[in-house]
Order: C-alpha cells, then structure tokens, then sequence
C-alpha cells in the first residue's frame, strides 16, 4: 500500500454562489444584494416599450446601465400580453451573452410562466436565479420545477404563496416558506443557500387598513424565517411598496430607503431595486424619514394621511436633480472622469474608465502617472486646503486602488514581455505598530494618506519586533521609517527601535506617532538615542505628507531637521524646567491628605453574586443604542461633538456621509452578526489597606485572594482638596464594614480582523478602517451596557437608576469603572491580577502582550467601584518614594517599576542618568 492517506474532503462554507462571466458570492461583507429591475417589462415603462418595439439595442443599454448603476444581478421578465415573452427572453439573453459588459453579472430569470423560465434556463451561461416557483400549484408541480432548477444548477427564488394563495401576515409568510424549506431541503436535496424566499412586499399606506401593516409583516417574517431556517436568503420587489405614491419620485425612494432599513436589519439580504436611485436612509430629510417610518412600521393609525400631506412638499425634490447631476460627468473625457471619481470617491465606474484610459494610452503606466497622479494631486490641495476630510481622502484612495488593480496585471504582462519602466514612487516608508501594542487604526489611516500621496507604503502590521521592523527596512531599502503606538508601555519600545538603529549604524529618518505619544516624549526620550538620523513626532495624519516630504526632499531637509533639532532642543530645555519647578509631596503627606469618605454611614450593598460570570451571545443591536459616536469622529480627525458635528458649518457634510457609511455598515453588522462580543465580570469581598486593596476568597474575610495595587496622586493641593488614590473609594479592611469590588473585561471579539482583511484584499481600506473603528465602538458600548447592568442588577446598588443610553456618556451614574492605563491608574501591569482573578483568557478568549495590551485589538478591561462618591482623576507624575514603596508592594524591583511607570515619573530613574 502507498503510504497516502485519502485526500481530506474540505468543507465548504454554505454560501450562495453564482456567477456570470464573473463569479459572485455573497459573502457577510456584502451588505445586500441590488437586483436590477430595469430591465423588467413590468417595472419599467421605458424597456417593455423597447421591447415591444423590437428595439432590443436599446433594451441592451438599459441593461448596461444597470450593471454600471451597481446592480450585482439583473432582473429579466418579459411577461407581457402584447410580447411572445418565451421568444423575447430567448432573444434578450443571446444578446447580452455577446455584451461582457453586461453578461459579467448574473441573471435573474423572471417569469410567472414556467415555460419562459425554462426556455431562458436553456440560454444562460455561469448560475443564475430562477425567479420565481411556488407551491400555488400544488406540492407536484413545485417539485418537478425545483428538480428542473437543481438539474440547471441555479438558485431560486420562492415565492411566499401556496395553494390558498399568496400569504400576506406574518404567520403565513413563515409557514409557508418553512413547509417550503422542508420539502426543497428533504425532497429535492436543494442546498439551503441556493434558497431565496420572497415573502411579499405588498404596498402600504392604499387608504383601506388591512393594507397598514404590510410592511411589519414582511419585516417580523423574514426576522423569523432567518432565524428558523439556516442558510436562505430573503429577497423582495420593493418598489411594490410605495405603489400609491406613483409619480413622486422622491417619496418613494424614501419609503424604499426607510423600508430597507429596518428590513436587512431583520435578514432581508436580496431586494428588486433601481440600484440608481437607492438613497441613504440617514441622508433623508428628518421629517420625511419619520413620516414614511410611521408608515413602513404602522406606528400610528394616521401615519398615511400625514405622509400624503407631506408628500405635497417633496414632489421632485433635491434628490432627483442630484441623481441627474451624477450622470452629466459621464459625458467628459476620460481624463476629467477619472479626476471627478477620485475626488468624490465613486468606484461605480472606475475599472470601466481605467480600462477607456488604459486603451488611449501608450503604456498602462502612464494612466497612473498621468490621469490617475493628476486626480490624486487635486485630493491632496484639497485636503492640504481644509476643503476635504479625512474620511473623504480614504474613499478617493480606494478609487485609486481599484483603479491601480485594473493596470497592475498589463503593466506585469509589459516587464515579463520587454522591461517596461517600473513605477516611481516618490519614496517608501516602512510602518508599524511596535512589539506589544495591538492597534492600527492611526497607523493605516497614515499609510492611506501617504500612499495618496504616491509614496510607497510597507505595512509591517501590528506587534512587530525591532529586529523585524530593522530587518526589513534594509532589505527593502526604504527612505523612511513610521512607528506607531496607542499604549504607554509602546513608549519605551519606541526608544528600544531608535537606539537599535543607532547600534546598527542607520541613518533613515524615524517617524514616531499615536494616541501614547508626544512632541516631549520624542524630544526627551527618543531623539537623544538616535543621533545619527532623525527622529520626528507626528500629531496626525494631515501632518504626516508635509513631514515625509520635507525629509525626502533634497533642498528642504537639512533645514527641515536643523529646525526639528533647535525645536527638540528646546523642548526638552523647557520640559527640564518644568520637572524642577513642580512641586510634589512626600508619599507620607499625600496619604495624610487622603481621601476620607464617611464610613460610618456607608453601608455596602452584597453583589447578587461573588466570583465571576461570563456573558456572551448580546444584542448588538442594543449595544449599538450605547455608542458613544464622538470619539468615532475623532477617529477621522473630524473634532466636535456628536449630533453637532453632522450641522457643522466646515465639516457637517463631510460628518454626515461619513455617517450614513457608519450606519450602513451598522445595520449590516447587526443583521449579520458581524461581531460576537464577550465578557466576563466578577465581584469579590474586598477592603483596603493603605493604597492598596485587598480582595478574599469568601465572605469571612479571612483568606487573601489577590491585591490590587493603587498609586497617589502626590501633586501640592490646595483648598483642602484631597490627594486621591482609587484604594480610598474601598472600605478599609479594619473598618469592620464588609465592602466588595468588581472586576472585567470585555471584547467586541476577534471577527473585525478577518472582517478588515478581506476588505483590505478587496482594496476597500474605507470600509476596513470603518469596520475596526466601529468594532472599538462597540467594545467601549459593551463595556457601557455591562456597567449599566451591574449597577442595576448584578451588583445592584443602583437598582432604580434609570437613564437613557445616550445620557450615560456623561457619567451621571453612582460608582466608576476606572481602567489600567487611563490616569486614575496609569500602571498597565495591574491587569496580569484582573485578568488572573477572570481567567479572562480561559473565559472568553482575550489574552496580554508583552507591554499589557489586550489581544482581540477591541477590547477593554477595568475594576468596579461602587462607593458613591468614588471618581475619575488623574495620578500624574509620581516621586522615587511612591516608586519605591510600590515596588515592594508588588513584589517587583523598583527598576521594573520605574519601567512600567516611565512615563509618569517625576525624576530620571538612576540606570538613565548613569546612561548619559
Ligand atoms: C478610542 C480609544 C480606545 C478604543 C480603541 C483604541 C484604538 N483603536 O486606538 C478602545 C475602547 C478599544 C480602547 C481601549 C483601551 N485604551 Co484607549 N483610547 C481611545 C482614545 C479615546 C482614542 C484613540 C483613537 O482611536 N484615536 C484615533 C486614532 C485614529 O488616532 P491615533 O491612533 O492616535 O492615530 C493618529 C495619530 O496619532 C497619527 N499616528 C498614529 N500612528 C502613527 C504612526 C506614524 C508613523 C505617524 C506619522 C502618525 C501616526 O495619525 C493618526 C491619524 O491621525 C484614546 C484617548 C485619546 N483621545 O487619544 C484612549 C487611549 C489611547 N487609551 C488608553 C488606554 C489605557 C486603553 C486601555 C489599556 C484601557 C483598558 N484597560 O481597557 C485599552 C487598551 C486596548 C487594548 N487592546 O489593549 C490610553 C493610552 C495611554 C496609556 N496610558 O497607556 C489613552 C491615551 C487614554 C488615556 N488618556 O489614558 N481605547
């Protein structure tokens, strides 16, 4: 026998596959599926004349701008009394076959006549969708169709409607596609991904009651069906919807816009659209959202005549002219369109446009330098000049991306055929997230920014070594190294980088940037071990491309660093003096000048538990209600405050596309369950003992369990306020008063890295940032939700607060949930005990770096404290005293201490000033 064992049959994820000349999966990252309807003699006045006409290449243009429209599959029905529609669908079919343009996408065969379907079945090439069979019929004649559509391979669309007719509740919407879903599954063996239900989207708001709830039936079914029968897919025609408000266009786009929001929230992931005219649902005006909300949703029995009244005022509203705006541009030259795609951001044509270019030009490389650079550069003025944001920049580079994959392939065919030129770049940076350190949001926007910018960009990824990041700047002989960093502990491994590119004699310019980081921490810190190149901070993406270039720059460098050193220079002067000048307490005084509650009225309320619990399997959904979206702003280097950052004078419209995408891809996160957050929490006995606490193992309070270090604040206070530490909130242990303290850690999970991978390959870096910031909103929400439901229930001292989630952001609450790393305890080594107490590893899957970063990225940890009083503040700088006394608290030599707390210390810890 040969010594092979059998090949492992791999599995194969259920997922719908179907292609034209093209393949198309649909995959969690797409949100829905836009089918054409276009190109359907029922939907569309303009193409059943074509068709009865016989103009059929006209027909063909209708198809065409579909498929330029978005649409991923187009819909084809020729039922009409006045058309042989057998014969038509026969001849539309083998024309666009001819048409790549068009044949690229599938097809959706569209007929209530089995013999038409058939007969197109017969003429398709890759898998299409058969639209539609049911049981109308009987159980017989669906199943001959469903083993003919089996036989063909396509997918199919079922259609909620059985022998006693079409359903229109709820109830007979699920019942009728489960008896469906049996018979297809059991019977026929159809693989359950290749099934689409179409539950029936009737129209609302006809004036006759019956009618009012339409819209809640199709959406609470497909909720039900999605969850009842795994691996189907719900599709609808939704413009059916809006049929009484025929002629006024922009309220039906609203209803639509309205409907399909609530309805992919429910697992609605196909629908019939006009892909042209779909709007954004946060892009509507308030007033008309709502009232079409009251509709779609039945929230109020007059909801219908107040939506006809306000549909009087938005009759060929700023929509439609917009919609018309959009196509003029494709009157221009090819130069001009690729210029107008790469400033606003619109991908729908560009592979389309780069291939026109590529064709008119000598040499695909010369699109790149020519149009493409030309429309890059107006990105980069704009941006340089205010008039264009951050996350408009990203869209423009995700044009240029796509664009750039459509030439790379020629341009490789050219160097293998005859040593075409190589593109030039005007320099290559190296980044990276340094070893320990698990973020990169701000490290990929400034890599977006720079590539923008032509440079060349090698991304290194996150947790990477100084031997690494050293290795392969050589290697590839790059011209600028960019580190970067969201930790304290990232601080000194920033230093560690530098001072091994001096050892090993370098000389390229470094690059320091992240939330950790600063102009004094470089100047101080980084700049002195690395004097044979230069380091240089950099507060924000917008900054970087000025900086690269200066360095780059022949004429401006050695300017540019003799400034960088003269400003460092003084920096450091000035920060020296500052240290000297601030006055701190001995440790002895500062806890003299402790914090004293009134114990003697304080009476501790027993959690509902001790030890810890795990939570999984939340409703992303309710966690969305307790997003903080400010600090998501932020993220885009757009400042202000939310809702009042969308009405922003500069930057309001800038906000609010930025915020319809997030929502976007909300609705999809939570429809599809993107993200499996977890936690896990515990409480235990506690009571302190000077500044720290100390937790037991039971309620008799005899058995130590683990303690948690605090360290005092130890700045010169005046008007009697107190020099805090956290352990001053906690009852002291000889006090005799039995007080508790809790523990957690959350995660939004690990899902948003595979997620933004896949993004990343697809050349979208807008929706891979998109989706890693709102994972980290996510985590920061969970973490939100979690302390709401301890206060009022697991630990339970605040049973009867009641807030609504966006107040909570304000921190009105009793009791505080203070992090390692954030000010009130800036010691990051103090989660090894947190996480030991949850076992947060074994529990839920999180687990430390070597600097204490947390791994999932989208993760949080801390410790409940309950006393009413207890507050955030911040420890600043601390002196060797506190230093001293900490290390032998913790067991740890003061040197491992002065490491871990290096940046808030408040002298030169002994080994540096031996150093230099
Ligand atoms: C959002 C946020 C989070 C989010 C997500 C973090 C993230 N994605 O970065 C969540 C909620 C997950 C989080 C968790 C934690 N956080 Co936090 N967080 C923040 C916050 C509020 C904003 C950070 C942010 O996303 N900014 C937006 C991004 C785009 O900016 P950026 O990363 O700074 O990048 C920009 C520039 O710095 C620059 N840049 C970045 N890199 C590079 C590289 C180069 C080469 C160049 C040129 C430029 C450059 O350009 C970027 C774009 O403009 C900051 C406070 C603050 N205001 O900065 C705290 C902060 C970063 N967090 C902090 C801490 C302590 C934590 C936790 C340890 C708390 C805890 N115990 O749970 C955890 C750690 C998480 C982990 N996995 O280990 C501290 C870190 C300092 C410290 N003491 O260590 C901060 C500073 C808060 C504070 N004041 O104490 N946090």
């Amino acid at each position: 026998m040969a010594p092979f064992s059998p090949r492992q049959i791999p599995a194969i994820t259920p997922q719908m596959r179907l292609s034209g000349l093209e393949p198309f999966t649909l995959t969690k990252d797409i949100p829905f599926i836009n089918v054409g309807e276009r190109t359907n003699v029922t939907g569309s006045a303009k193409f059943r004349k074509l068709i009865t006409a016989g103009d059929y290449a006209g027909a063909l243009d209708v198809a065409r701008d579909q498929v330029a429209n978005g649409a991923q599959v187009i819909d084809i029905n020729m039922d009409e009394g006045l058309i042989d529609s057998k014969q038509a669908m026969i001849e539309f079919l083998n024309l666009i076959a001819a048409e790549p343009d068009i044949a690229r996408v599938p097809v959706m065969i569209d007929s209530s006549k089995w013999e038409v379907i058939e007969a197109g079945l017969k003429c398709v090439q890759g898998k299409s969708i058969v639209n539609s069979i049911s049981l109308k019929e009987g159980e017989e004649s669906f199943l001959y169709q469903a083993r003919l559509c089996r036989a063909y391979g396509a997918s199919v669309v079922v259609m909620a409607f059985d022998e006693q007719g079409q359903a229109d509740s709820r109830q007979r919407k699920v019942e009728i596609c489960t008896r469906a879903y049996r018979i297809l599954t059991e019977q026929v063996g159809f693989p359950p991904e290749d099934i689409i239900f179409d539950p029936n989207i009737f129209a609302v708001a006809t004036g006759i009651e019956e009618h009012n709830n339409y819209g809640v039936d199709f959406i609470e079914a497909t909720r039900e069906i999605v969850a009842t029968l795994p691996h189907v897919h719900i599709s609808g025609g939704v413009s059916n919807l809006s049929f009484s408000f025929r002629g006024n266009e922009p309220v039906r786009e609203a209803m639509h816009a309205v409907f399909l929001y609530h309805a992919i929230q429910a697992g609605m992931d196909m629908g019939i659209v006009n892909a042209g005219q779909l709007i954004v649902y946060d892009a509507i005006e308030p007033e008309l959202r709502e009232a079409c909300e009251d509709v779609v949703l039945n929230r109020r029995p007059d909801a219908t005549d107040r939506l006809l009244t306000l549909a009087e005022r938005f009759k060929g509203a700023a929509g439609r002219e917009a919609k018309e705006r959009d196509l003029r541009w494709r009157e221009w030259t090819v130069d001009k369109r690729l210029e107008h795609a790469l400033v606003n951001g619109i991908t729908e044509f560009i592979v389309d446009d780069t291939e026109e270019a590529r064709l008119a030009a000598a040499r695909p490389l010369h699109v790149i330098e020519g149009p493409l650079m030309a429309g890059m550069n107006v990105v980069g003025d704009l941006f340089g000049a205010g008039k264009m944001f951050l996350p408009q920049v990203v869209k423009s580079a995700r044009v240029m991306k796509q664009a750039v994959a459509v030439l790379l392939p020629y341009m490789e065919a050219e160097k293998l055929a005859e040593g075409g030129e190589a593109r030039q770049s005007a320099g290559k940076v190296l980044m990276a997230t340094v070893k320990g350190d698990v973020h990169d949001i701000g490290k990929n926007i400034v890599g977006v920014v720079l590539a923008c910018n032509n440079y060349e960009i090698i991304d290194l990824g996150v947790m990477v070594p100084a031997a690494k990041i050293l290795e392969v700047a050589k290697a590839e002989k790059v011209d600028i190294i960019g580190l970067s960093g969201l930790i304290t502990p990232s601080l000194d491994e920033m230093v560690h980088v530098a001072a091994e590119m001096q050892r090993e004699g370098m000389n390229l310019p470094l690059l320091i940037g992240g939330a950790t980081t600063s102009r004094v921490h470089t100047a101080v810190k980084i700049h002195p071990r690395y004097d044979l190149g230069q380091t240089v901070y950099v507060t924000d993406a917008s900054r970087a491309v000025g900086v690269v270039s200066n360095l780059l720059s022949p004429e401006a460098r050695d300017p540019y660093i003799e400034s960088i050193r003269a400003d460092y220079r003084k920096v450091a002067e000035a920060h020296a003096r500052s240290e000297r000048e601030k006055q701190r307490l001995p440790l002895e005084r500062a806890r003299a000048n402790r914090h004293r509650a009134d114990w003697a009225v304080y009476r501790p309320t027993k959690p509902s538990f001790l030890g810890t619990r795990v939570f999984e399997g939340w409703d992303l959904g309710e966690l969305a209600r307790y997003i903080d979206w400010t600090p998501f702003f932020q993220t885009w280097e757009m400042k202000g405050v939310y809702p009042k950052i969308l009405d922003d004078e500069r930057q309001g419209a800038a906000a609010r596309q930025l915020f319809a995408d997030a929502q976007a891809m909300l609705a999809q996160i939570i429809a599809e369950k993107w993200f499996a957050p977890k936690a896990v929490i515990g409480f235990w006995p506690a009571g302190s003992t000077g500044d720290d606490i100390q937790l037991f193992t039971d309620e008799a309070r005899e058995t130590p369990l683990a303690t948690l270090h605090t360290l005092r604040q130890q700045m010169a206070k005046r008007d009697g306020r107190a020099n805090m530490a956290l352990a001053d909130f906690v009852a002291p242990t000889d006090s005799g008063i039995a007080d508790y303290i809790g523990g957690f850690v959350v995660t939004a999970g690990i899902e948003e890295v595979a997620i933004a991978e896949r993004f990343e390959r697809a050349n979208d870096d807008y929706a891979a940032i998109l989706v890693k910031a709102l994972a980290d909103r996510f985590a920061e929400a969970f973490a939100e939700r979690m302390h709401e439901v301890v206060r009022k229930e697991l630990w339970g001292y605040a049973s009867d607060e009641a807030f609504e989630p966006e107040a909570l952001i304000s921190e009105p609450y009793a009791g505080i949930r203070p992090a390692p790393g954030y000010p009130a305890q800036p010691d990051h080594t103090e989660k090894t005990t947190l996480f030991h107490l949850l076992d947060a590893e074994a529990q839920i899957g999180v687990t430390l770096t070597e600097s204490f970063a947390m791994w999932p990225g989208s993760s949080v940890s801390g410790l409940y404290i309950g006393h009413p009083e207890a507050y955030y503040f911040g420890v600043a700088k601390v002196e060797r005293d506190q230093v001293e006394d900490y290390a032998r608290r913790k067991g740890m030599s003061v040197l491992e201490v002065e490491r871990w707390l290096g940046p808030i210390l408040n002298y030169v810890p002994k080994p540096l000033e031996a150093a230099e």
